[in-house]
């Protein structure tokens, strides 16, 4: 975050309660209600979660310990079996739900399709029949490289009937960065489409899946299934690709939900963070269907007759939560929209609240700030008078914007839900219950019952005052991530080791710093690590430095985050280049597709500068606190005096 924008943030005192006529039908009305149900928690977490477990969710087995906490190993619902596909389809169907609107899809040409709970249920039973027939067994993963249609929610949804792991891949990811994925999760299957439609252009998914899988690159995989939705031609596999509507057709409806342990693997989803590689984030059943049921239903205060739209992609850990399992397991009508707000249809995202009635919206500051900029009189030319609630998720929202979203969307009538959570927490950790908590503008305000939330010291002292300090987590709780796949040590180094547990106490820590007002208000200032966001979406820079240096003409490259109005952070790359090469725009072009092709289209660097030699400490190691000081020219501030040689500094701001 750019410095204007802390400020601003910290200087930021407004506090919207509330609407009356919203907290009186609300599922938590007050203040004291909200503390009520922390405090309850607090006093015994696992009785909480337990009444709400036995509440909210059908259970084939009860289990026999709520929480089993060998730090930092949790499990929880220990020998309960439960199956999350069961729990967002077939205990609708014997309900008034049946024939209720379960998923409702705007597809990106203007083409569109409603699924009732019951026709879902039909296609998810299909499509489980249909990998089964492929060989697809229990345990066996599948990887997901789709565009935003419904078969990728009937694929996730058909994985988790048979207890088959998925691992969603963005469609976004280039085919090397699919391939590691693939690779990582030993996928079996992999479910895709022939193309997606995305910003005016086809992206050719099926292709890339052609080029992860070349030269036997995944090994592990067997079989590919392909919807047809852009109809471009592409190449099938003999006896490896399969139509989607081919298998689809002959197969049967009758597929029971396969009865899973709380603690099976559900899925894995990649996330980047501090060093090279992705890690496979891990998922388990029981624990995620409960926290996500439970935040969907109480922080959005979703009730049956809501039309509920996530604007995320199912390729992110938000459209797993808050599109597929949250809402459909609490019986909700969830839209599915394949289109992004672009130039040449900038009030698309008006069009579709309008023509749906949408109660509650949720998107990220990204877009907010793409629609401040395309202006005002796009939303106020449509009827935005159904919706009731407003989220936003993804990175700190500026108070401009919050404010802009609150009165220009929300008519100010809409309680705004400001949700601080990640991949790692599978659910929301920090949000305003909207009947409940006043709001301050670019806080998410305090946690959600269960969740110990602190802002501490490296000694995990919690510390008071405007500097802030770590945000970490003080207990367990159900949707928290269970390991990093394959590599446990990963997992404890990375989350559990940052902050030295001491006398049994572990702080989970999630890698961003915070500060804590005197209301106890969150304040998330932002990435501790070296995890840049842009446009919300999270990339280490050693996974693009690595993309740099993988180009022969780069001999080293420094990759930071630079403040951008609209993105939050854009890629800036310094690179030093091999002798026989000198810089040029030709160059410059040809790096940038270059990551683009190893990562995706979201890694593209913004701007890339040559420069002899990279601002290095006496031990060898890039300061790239100097280096974001460049890239957003301002003054080089704080502490040079490990600079092993000065005048680099001095050459890098020649060229500012
Ligand atoms: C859901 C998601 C996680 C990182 C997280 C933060 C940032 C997300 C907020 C936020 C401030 C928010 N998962 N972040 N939401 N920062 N306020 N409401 O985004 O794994 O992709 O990213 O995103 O830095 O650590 S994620």
């Amino acid at each position: 975050m750019s410095q204007t924008t802390i400020e601003s943030i910290l200087q930021e005192k407004r506090l919207f309660s509330p609407p009356a006529e919203f907290s009186q039908q609300a599922y938590v009305r007050s203040v004291r209600e909200y503390e009520q149900l922390y405090d309850k928690a607090k006093a015994n977490p696992e009785r909480f979660w337990a009444e709400l477990a036995e509440q909210e969710l059908d259970w084939f087995q009860k289990w026999d310990t709520v929480l089993d906490w060998q730090p930092p190993f949790a499990k929880w619902f220990v020998n309960g079996k439960i199956n999350i596909s069961f729990n967002c389809l077939d205990r609708h169907l014997t309900t008034w739900r049946k024939n209720k609107a379960a998923l409702i899809w705007e597809g990106e040409p203007g083409d569109s399709r409603t699924l009732t709970y019951a026709q879902l249920h039909r296609e998810v039973c299909q499509f489980a029949n249909t990998m089964k027939q492929l060989g697809v067994q229990k345990g066996d993963r599948v990887g997901i490289y789709m565009p935003m249609i419904p078969e990728a929610a009937i694929a996730m949804l058909a994985c988790a009937r048979i207890g088959a792991p998925h691992s969603v891949v963005f469609g976004g990811f280039s085919a090397e960065a699919l391939k590691d994925r693939l690779v990582d999760a030993q996928a079996k299957l992999v479910i895709t489409a022939d193309g997606g439609y995305r910003k005016d252009n086809i992206i050719p998914l099926k292709e890339q899946v052609d080029r992860a899988l070349a030269d036997n690159g995944v090994p592990s995989v067997q079989n590919v299934l392909v919807v047809q939705r852009t109809k471009q031609q592409i190449h099938m596999e003999p006896g490896r690709d399969h139509w989607w509507h081919d298998l689809q057709q002959g197969a049967s409806a009758d597929c029971p939900a396969e009865p899973m342990d709380s603690e099976d693997l559900l899925f894995i989803l990649y996330t980047s963070g501090s060093t090279g590689t992705p890690k496979g984030v891990v998922h388990t059943t029981g624990g995620y269907n409960l926290y996500t049921h439970m935040t969907t239903k109480w922080l959005f205060d979703l009730k049956d007759t809501d039309v509920y739209w996530c604007t995320a992609d199912v390729g992110w850990i938000t459209g797993h939560s808050y599109i597929v399992y949250g809402p459909l397991s609490n019986g909700a009508t969830s839209l599915m929209y394949e289109g992004v707000p672009r130039p040449s249809n900038p009030g698309c995202f008006w069009d579709v609240i309008e023509k749906y009635g949408v109660n509650i919206f949720y998107t990220a500051p990204t877009a907010i700030r793409t629609f401040i900029k395309m202006g005002e009189h796009l939303p106020k030319a449509r009827d935005l008078s159904s919706l009731r609630l407003l989220g936003t998720v993804g990175e700190p929202i500026n108070p401009e914007a919050w404010v802009w979203y609150h009165r220009i969307i929300g008519n100010e009538r809409c309680p705004i839900v400001d949700t601080w959570w990640q991949t790692e927490t599978g659910g929301h950790m920090i949000a305003p219950f909207p009947g409940a908590i006043p709001t301050k503008p670019g806080s998410a305000t305090r946690p959600f019952p269960g969740i110990i939330a602190d802002v501490v010291d490296l000694d995990g002292n919690p510390v008071s005052g405007e500097e802030g300090g770590y945000l970490v987590i003080k207990h367990p709780w159900p949707g928290m991530l269970r390991n990093v796949y394959g590599n446990p040590e990963r997992y404890r180094s990375t989350y559990w080791e940052h902050i030295a547990p001491r006398d049994g106490q572990y702080f989970y820590f999630a890698g961003d710093g915070a500060r804590k007002d005197e209301d106890g208000y969150f304040w998330v200032m932002g990435r501790v690590d070296d995890v840049i966001s842009v446009s919300g979406h999270r990339l280490g820079t050693m996974e693009v430095e690595s993309a740099l240096v993988s180009h022969p003409s780069v001999a080293e490259a420094a990759v930071v985050g630079k403040p951008d109005e609209v993105m939050g952070e854009s890629i800036f790359a310094f690179v030093t280049l091999e002798g026989n090469y000198s810089p040029s725009d030709t160059l410059i072009d040809e790096l940038k597709k270059h990551v683009v092709k190893e990562i995706g289209a979201i890694a593209r660097p913004g701007e890339i500068r040559f420069t002899d030699a990279l601002p290095k400490t006496r031990s060898g190691k890039i300061m790239r606190r100097l280096l974001r000081n460049i890239a957003a020219g301002q003054e080089v501030a704080g502490d040079t005096s490990t600079l092993e040689d000065r005048s680099v500094l001095d050459k890098l701001r020649g060229g500012a």
